[in-house]
């Protein structure tokens, strides 16, 4: 699947941003720095569509980009950071809700979760509180290329438990340094997605 066009629409803050034209939504969620936007860029082959920053904390707003004029894929703040202020982490936590409850029966959730230190306890909670809004997140194991070869099934293992997933096979192990596992994904994504939403299947 090769993507055609791919163009940023709109940082949204308010629920009156946010698209209201029924296209399927994928959903970008995870820790700061865990690797979100570099996985946006990666999958739809644009070198800096979504910024990607070291410094942790740097998308604070919920983006939308437009891909084949069909589907969205939605880039939000990670969560987790703890050098903001606490006003600050309150409105994440608004502007993430707002957008989260719009998007039930649109959306399809990818949670990435940190390979090279097997995921946080924060993790468990977003993977937890997604489920209570009835997602059921895809579940990205991210940075796969800091995690040695010889480390790999029991960070895949470890990932899967602080989850409470029943099987590491559920599990996407991606880089996009490499760019591993990330056209799987992609591929997985769209089929689940524009089957069970029902709108056409891109002709790519
Ligand atoms: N080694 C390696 N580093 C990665 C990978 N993906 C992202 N990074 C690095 O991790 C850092 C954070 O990446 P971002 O894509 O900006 O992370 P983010 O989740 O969008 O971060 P926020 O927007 O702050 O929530 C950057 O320094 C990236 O270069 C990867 O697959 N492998
Ligand atoms: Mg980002």
């Amino acid at each position: 699947m090769k993507v055609r066009s791919a163009r940023f629409v709109i940082s949204a803050v308010r629920s009156a941003d946010l698209p209201r034209d029924g296209r399927p939504q994928i959903v970008f969620a995870g820790r700061s720095n865990v690797g979100k936007s570099s996985l946006i860029n990666r999958m739809l082959g644009r070198r800096d569509l979504a910024r990607t920053s070291s410094r942790p904390g740097r998308t604070r707003t919920v983006n939308f980009f437009l891909i084949d004029e069909s589907w969205y894929v939605v880039d939000l703040p990670g969560y987790g950071y703890a050098r903001v202020s606490k006003r600050e982490r309150e409105a994440w936590g608004r502007n993430v809700d707002m957008y989260l409850r719009s998007a039930a029966g649109l959306a399809r959730v990818v949670l990435l979760v940190d390979g090279k230190v097997a995921g946080a306890p924060l993790d468990s909670e977003a993977y937890a509180y997604l489920r209570s809004l009835e997602f059921d997140p895809v579940v990205a194991v991210t940075k796969m290329d800091r995690v040695k070869r010889g480390a790999r099934a029991r960070t895949l293992a470890e990932v899967a438990e602080l989850l409470g997933m029943p099987s590491v096979a559920a599990l996407f192990p991606v880089s996009s340094r490499t760019g591993e596992g990330v056209a799987r994904l992609l591929g997985m994504l769209l089929n689940r997605e524009f089957s069970t939403a029902g709108a056409p299947m891109p002709r790519t």
